[in-house]
């Protein structure tokens, strides 16, 4: 799998971010544009970790795995490998000498951790899918008592310029971190990223605090995630799950549940300053994602936009379903700040808000467009249905379509961006996505349903599960 490159033409940091970024300059904000370097596509050194090794390993090979993954770490370099098997981890590299609630599992720059081994393999497609019995635990001190836990289970960090490349991490549970400190210490209880590119994938993330961005604080980062499950995190203040400011996000293929804010952005929160239009590739884009169950105490029960001169969240939804969320305030899915001068903006697709609940603007509220979805009560926008989606066990979550619901085969196929985060990992982000969010074959016909959505047959459905 290829997951690092350098800026090339046709590659997603080019010129839609350039020119969108350009546009906001003129309107004399900063032109943030992070770039990342190429690395060797091959791995220069694999290291092998199991947590049911002996100690003393030189970890080049299973049989002499560390039993230790900062061991690991530690030594990795520029497009090195870390390959971990299953069992618990628990981070021992104090980021500030002294402190034992500091530790935290440093992923160097351009550095591939893989979980999810038994720890036989010799190719990565060889993996047993143990993704979520390797995991990464913040839960140090006294077990089972979050107030001494790790601020940041891991930690992507790169000081200044060009990061050296992508920093992947594949096939990991990452929980009990506990970001209640001040300044970087009360974010990023799951992962703390800054300055760096970062791809998620196969990864859940789940039971994490922080003030700010319980699951993931990023600023600025150029962040990549798919086949990811972002679930039961707390944010005291914003961002359940995602913080971003200054970001370039792609998010394909993910959960996000049962998070909560106390404040704004039950699971996302965005000040992403430069992009988010269509018609161009969205610097921030989610697509095939599903959203419920999440919560914030005043404003955007699973979203928050920012607006104002220095923060505007701008983003693109694309086959999305947003369920059962709830907002204290207003925009019980979305709200996007409206401020006169650089407002926030959602533009959403092929998308469906049902059950959503807010005071003010029950599924959303603020700048936001919407077309070919569903949307409770109605909403201005081509191709848009106020109808039941049907969803197969909406008491259960079990958001799929059920025979006969409105949403098939009634979405926008021009919609559909590229394969920008390879969701089917083979290589190249310039392909069409091919696959529903149970990994099921995307654009299916179904025989007994007029087409009502856009495009030649077969028709997308709305919502991130194709019938
Ligand atoms: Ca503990
Ligand atoms: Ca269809
Ligand atoms: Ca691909």
């Amino acid at each position: 799998m290829r997951v690092t490159r350098g800026r090339k033409p046709g590659d997603d940091m080019t010129k839609s971010h350039l020119m969108s970024g350009a546009r906001h300059a003129q309107r004399g904000l900063s032109l943030f544009v992070l770039v990342i370097a190429a690395v060797p596509a091959e791995a220069r050194t694999r290291w092998h970790v199991n947590a049911a090794a002996p100690p003393g390993g030189d970890g080049l090979a299973w049989a002499t795995a560390f039993d230790s993954l900062d061991s690991a770490l530690t030594l990795a370099a520029v497009g090195d490998e870390v390959w971990v098997a299953q069992g618990t981890y628990h981070p021992t590299v104090e980021l500030e000498p002294g402190n034992p609630r500091s530790v935290s599992f440093s992923v160097p720059q351009a550095v591939r951790a893989y979980g999810g081994f038994d720890g036989t393999e010799t190719a990565l497609d060889q993996r047993a899918g143990l993704f979520e019995s390797t995991v990464l635990s913040g839960d140090v001190g006294l077990p089972g008592d979050s107030s001494d836990n790790a601020y940041h289970v891991v930690h992507v960090f790169h000081p200044g310029g060009i990061p050296p490349g992508f920093v992947t991490i594949d096939g990991f549970k990452i929980t009990g971190g506990n970001a209640n400190g001040t300044s970087m210490a009360g974010v990023g209880g799951g992962i703390c990223c800054f300055n760096s590119g970062l791809l998620l994938a196969r990864c859940t993330i789940t039971d994490n605090w922080a003030r700010v961005g319980a699951a993931l604080h990023a600023q600025p980062g150029l962040v990549r995630m798919k086949w990811c499950k972002v679930t039961d995190n707390r944010a005291g203040d914003r961002a359940g799950a995602i913080w971003g400011h200054l970001i370039n996000l792609k998010i394909f293929h993910s959960v996000f549940a049962r998070n909560s804010a106390g404040n704004r952005g039950g699971a996302i929160f965005l000040n992403s300053i430069v992009g988010g239009s269509s018609g161009v590739e969205p610097v921030v884009l989610f697509e095939s994602c599903l959203f419920y169950d999440n919560y914030a105490g005043h404003r955007g029960g699973a979203v928050f936009l920012g607006g104002g001169p220095f923060s505007a969240g701008k983003g693109t939804w694309v086959n999305c379903t947003f369920a059962f969320n709830i907002a204290g305030d207003s925009g019980g899915a979305i709200h996007a700040v409206t401020s006169l001068d650089n407002p926030g903006h959602a533009d959403l697709a092929n998308s469906i808000l049902w059950q959503n609940q807010a005071p003010v603007g029950a599924q959303v509220k603020g700048r936001v467009r919407i077309a070919y979805s569903i949307v409770q009560g109605g909403y201005f926008g081509a191709g848009n249905l106020a109808l039941d989606p049907v969803f197969v066990d909406a008491v259960g979550r079990d958001l799929r379509l059920g025979p006969g619901s409105p949403a098939i085969d009634a979405a926008n196929n021009f919609a559909v961006h590229f394969d920008l985060a390879d969701v089917d990992d083979d290589g190249s982000t310039q392909d069409a996505v091919l696959l529903d969010l149970d990994a099921d074959r995307r654009f299916r016909d179904d025989l007994g349903t007029p087409d009502t959505g856009l495009g030649l047959a077969p028709i997308i459905d709305m919502g991130p599960f194709e019938r």
